[in-house]
């Protein structure tokens, strides 16, 4: 078989968006661009709506942008296993349907979908097989990455070019910010972006805005960084929710201002919709996965909050970022890229980079701007050739030969 006719992919929602969020794009992916018969079996449809509002919660099965939704529960139905099966980030598939993969004639190949990182290891590990201590099946683990040794980064077909498109023609921004209620960025503003978790830089980061020389426009959409902001702006007493609560066409909007910063809360936009709030913005926070990777293809400076883990292996992970993506920078722009991101991290001066305050890191990395945008674009058509949905298509075809002879 040279495609796969059907595609089941598992996806358990641990926490916030990110996987659900990786798991519609590739189901998205193959659906759309390589014609594959998708069903995508979720444990929470109500975070998958947040990200797609049309998912109606309450339907045992629905088809959105032609995959098939269905509602992952317990006991699990009995159905005839897909051709290609996705385990995303070790979800751990229904016992009942591991059987039924081993009962079917062509065995299904079965893919575990990793997590992200630039580390080295990865590439050892990327397409490694895991048989089954019983039964007649292998699960093969496939890591997306940064380099032609790992499994590559999601990426649509049209993403770039959609994103080049909305760029030339001023009328698309100007009307993306329409519909948000946002004013169209002023002449010396830097409008950013800023997606990320609770973190214990942003009131110096806010402060460090509001009292710079120059004006911020900070688009918070809402989520988990919202009450820290609006605590700042308690604490230094100015809301500008009730004088400014009718911008636009969206009323409902809220917006806080100090000094030379406005912030305006977005409300959380649709999967496809973020694209173009990242490619509209100067500079982008953002965090987890998708995300990151979405600031990416943006090919503008971006800021990752990553996902803190107990243990403290994120800031393995996120100094592997650093030095993959720092590499080809000349010695000051990269130091004044590793302070910042470290200290955005809580990291500040734990490091090889030395202490210094969130907004002095702020204002060297903001210095370097006009090279940090030129690496971003270079950096987002280097990483291009190396496309996940398409690599696992490929992989699918190779153990198929295999299974075949
Ligand atoms: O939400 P995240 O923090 O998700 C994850 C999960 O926590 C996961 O368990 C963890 O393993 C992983 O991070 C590392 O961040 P992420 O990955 O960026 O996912 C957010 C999704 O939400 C992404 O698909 C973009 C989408 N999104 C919208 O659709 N609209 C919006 O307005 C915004 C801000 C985001």
């Amino acid at each position: 078989m040279n495609k796969p006719v059907t595609c089941d992919i598992f996806c358990a929602v641990v926490d916030n968006y990110g996987d659900i969020g990786v798991c519609w794009r590739l189901a998205r992916q193959f659906a759309g661009e390589h014609g594959v018969a998708v069903r995508l079996w979720v444990d929470d449809l109500a975070s998958f709506r947040k990200i797609c509002p049309e998912i109606d919660p309450a339907l045992p099965a629905q088809t959105v942008r032609n995959v098939e939704i269905r509602p992952w529960v317990s006991p699990f139905p009995q159905i005839e296993p897909a051709d290609l099966v996705i385990e995303a980030f070790a979800c751990k598939l229904p016992e009942s349907y591991i059987t039924a993969m081993a009962h079917r004639q062509l065995k299904p190949v079965w893919i575990n979908l990793e997590h992200l990182s630039a580390e080295d290891w990865v590439e050892g590990c990327h397409r490694l097989p895991s048989p089954h201590p019983q039964l007649p099946l292998v699960k093969y683990f496939f890591f997306p990455g940064f380099t032609p040794q790992t499994g590559g980064l999601l990426l649509e077909r049209d993403l770039l070019a959609r994103r080049d498109a909305f760029r030339r023609d001023p009328r698309a921004a100007t009307a993306f910010w329409q519909v948000l209620g946002v004013p169209p960025p002023k002449p010396d503003e830097t409008r950013v972006s800023l997606f990320s978790y609770e973190n214990s830089a942003l009131p110096e980061l806010l402060a460090a805005w509001a009292e710079g020389d120059k004006p911020v426009c900070c688009l918070v959409p809402e989520g988990r960084a919202l009450p820290q902001v609006k605590r700042y702006f308690e604490e230094v007493g100015r809301d500008l929710s009730r004088r400014d609560s009718h911008v636009g066409s969206n009323p409902g909007l809220q917006g806080y201002s100090r000094g030379n910063l406005q912030v305006r809360v977005l409300p959380f936009v649709e999967q496809e919709r973020y694209d173009e709030l990242l490619w509209a913005c100067d500079i982008n926070f953002v965090r987890g996965e998708d995300s990151f990777v979405r600031a990416q293809w943006a090919g503008r400076p971006f800021v990752w909050h990553i996902y803190p883990q107990l243990d403290g292996v994120h800031i393995q992970k996120l100094r592997a970022f650093l030095a993959r993506y720092c590499a080809g920078l000349a010695p000051d722009v990269a130091q004044a890229q590793r302070v910042w991101w470290e200290a955005w991290n809580g990291e500040a001066g734990r490091g090889t980079e030395p202490k210094i305050p969130v907004g002095e890191a702020w204002n060297n990395f903001l210095a370097h701007r006009p090279t940090l945008r030129q690496h971003a674009a270079i950096w987002a058509q280097q990483l291009s050739g190396n496309n996940l949905a398409l690599n696992m298509l490929d992989f699918f075809r190779e153990v198929g030969k295999i299974r075949a002879s």
